[in-house]
């Protein structure tokens, strides 16, 4: 039984080809309205898989299995005729063997369940930068987180109309049930039957097994980085890992910031960042994404192409981030956090004490003597973005906003500055190329621990990260003495002995602040091997309480250390082999001979 077809006749097709193969009881189109919203939420908590919260009005708690809490990198594959299309950072099959081993899995996988489907547009509907998606899934979790993440509904269909393009997405939790068999509260495929693959060549997204964020809400990572990354490679444009936000002079001048970081470097945090230097005002555009084109003027004009914010939850609080606490007061989806007894979610790491007892992540009693924590590590919250009380203006802005700062960074205990410029964009095409964050608690000097994530773009990339960097390459030839200019953090510095360095949260915009400076020729630089430092002189530190001695250490270029980076980068280049752009070893070349 289906409630309606569009007027699209390739859409239709697919439609019926995906309900012949996986055999749902019915199909159902979505049209995104509060009352679908609110009948599919209410239909989950018939089944116990929603809780409704007292304490956040219109707001839910969902609990994900324990083998469905985050993105399954080693179940996500680029899908390319050649291997060498996908690059050595992908997971890789030829598309007919991964192909049927999915219609393998596909086949039935939707009985006893409904069907779906989610006419989405990622970016504002109808704006010159936006991509229209079509999410088939038989997860009504998915459905409602959806609502929020993406604009959903019929007016996607209008814009669509009798022929135009969309990205096929389709999405099955693989728990198909037998007549009369019970649902559990969160049905999905074990580990070895996930698979979150992408056919760049047809634009297509399969995902089957997991009902968990960006496996599962096809919009996000699959569509918007990695199908739009190879779109963009295609049509001459950027789609980034990146938070957009803006930031205002006390004089009223408008700069805007596009900031890629690998995950747990607090990039939400930073996008809805509050300025301490007085008369600076800082507005969030998207935590996430940037999808990036050349206007007739010849600048680069930035999108955020989701409409809400898919958060880590714990350490969000109003202390690291005032603005999204304020964000999550109602209609919002949590998953994976503790129930309190009055009825609202709590994580580790949220303002003052832990509660007494809650019900922890996993359905049981939970206190705070207990040694296992009470919310999932990657808890989240899906929230809307229009509550976010510093959202910009234009962040629907259909024509974009005009980046004038790329910032990099990662999370390093030592060796990194807080704060350098690169000499130019290829020089700052190399430092996003050599990104890179510790994943454990670093020892100072070592850099044994370090993942590479280029341009924050590791896991997210749809094709060979050789080629990619090139793409960036080109895009700096095109946009001349227009391009953003360059810059890379490290909030993240400690002493010898584990000590933070630097205040970080809103003290950042110190940092940011010179990057302005820079931009208007306004502030002063060193120029080291590395990059254009700030002296201290250079950067407004007024009203922080912070030694000299400090600071001295923040802004240190320490040679021997940049050397064993230095091999260390060597290393990263080379899995690239010959896809690796030449501009790119000259940049190292140089970096070499200044490091003398
Ligand atoms: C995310 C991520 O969930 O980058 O945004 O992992
Ligand atoms: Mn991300």
């Amino acid at each position: 039984m289906t409630n309606f077809t569009s007027k699209n006749e390739k859409l239709n097709q697919w439609v019926q080809e995906v309900s012949k193969m996986c055999t749902p009881d019915n199909i159902y189109w979505c049209n995104g309205t509060k009352e679908e919203y609110d009948k599919l939420m209410n239909l989950m908590v018939s089944t116990n898989s929603a809780i409704p919260l007292n304490k956040r009005k219109n707001s839910f708690l969902f609990r994900s299995t324990p083998s469905d809490v985050a993105r399954v990198e080693d179940r996500t594959y680029i899908s390319t005729e050649d291997q060498s299309e996908a690059g050595p950072t992908n997971n890789w099959l030829k598309p007919s063997e991964l192909k049927a081993t999915m219609k393998n899995l596909y086949n039935g996988c939707m009985k006893g369940r409904t069907m779906y489907v989610i006419p989405f547009s990622m970016g504002p509907i109808g704006s010159p930068l936006a991509k229209i998606g079509i999410e088939i899934t038989d997860s009504p979790y998915v459905v409602c987180n959806m609502h929020i993440m993406t604009r959903v509904g019929t007016k996607v269909l209008e814009v669509l109309g009798k022929d135009g393009e969309f990205i096929p997405c389709l999405h099955s939790i693989g728990a198909p049930l037998e007549p009369g068999q019970k649902d559990v509260s969160w049905p999905c495929a074990p580990m070895e039957k996930k698979y979150i693959s992408h056919f760049p060549a047809e634009n297509l997204i399969w995902s089957y097994g997991s009902g968990y964020g960006g496996n599962a809400l096809l919009g996000k990572k699959c569509l918007a980085l990695r199908i739009a990354s190879v779109m963009a490679k295609r049509e001459g444009w950027m789609a980034e890992h990146m938070l957009i936000l803006r930031l205002t002079s006390p004089e009223g001048r408008q700069y805007h910031i596009a900031a890629a970081f690998p995950s747990a470097c607090g990039k939400t945090n930073l996008a809805m960042m509050q300025p301490t230097i007085p008369g600076w005002k800082c507005e969030c555009v998207g935590d996430d994404i940037s999808w990036m084109k050349v206007k007739s003027d010849g600048r680069l004009y930035a999108i955020n192409p989701e409409a809400g914010f898919f958060g880590v939850a714990p350490g969000t609080s109003y202390n690291s981030n005032p603005m999204a606490m304020d964000s999550l007061k109602e209609n919002c989806i949590f998953t994976n956090c503790a129930l309190t007894d009055d009825g609202d979610i709590w994580w580790e790491g949220m303002d003052g004490a832990p509660p007494k007892h809650a019900i922890d992540w996993k359905g049981n009693d939970w206190s705070p003597d207990k040694k296992d924590v009470a919310a999932h590590a990657n808890a989240r919250f899906t929230a809307p973005a229009a509550q976010c009380p510093v959202i910009c203006k234009d962040w629907e802005n259909p024509e974009g906003v005009p980046i004038d700062i790329f910032v990099f960074g990662g999370r390093r205990a030592s060796v990194v500055p807080l704060v350098h410029q690169a000499y130019n964009w290829d020089h700052g095409v190399f430092l996003g190329a050599t990104a890179a964050s510790e994943t454990t608690a670093a020892n100072i000097g070592s850099i044994g621990n370090l993942r590479r994530d280029p341009f924050a773009m590791k896991p997210f990339c749809g094709y060979n990260m050789g080629d990619y960097f090139q793409h960036w390459i080109d895009m700096g030839d095109r946009l001349g003495d227009k391009a953003p200019k360059i810059f890379y953090v490290n909030w993240f510095r400690k002493t010898e002995s584990g000590r933070w360095l630097w205040p970080g949260f809103g003290d950042n915009s110190r940092a940011l602040k010179w990057m302005c400076d820079r931009v208007d020729g306004k502030a002063g630089a060193l120029e080291t091997p590395i990059g254009f430092l700030p002296r201290i002189s250079d950067i407004n530190l007024e009203g922080l309480s912070i030694s000299n001695d400090d600071i001295l250490e923040l802004l240190k270029v320490d040679s021997s250390l940049w050397k064993l980076e230095v091999q260390d980068i060597e290393a990263h280049f080379a899995q690239f082999g010959n896809r690796f752009p030449d501009r790119l070893k000259k940049q190292l070349e140089q970096l070499k001979s200044r490091l003398g």
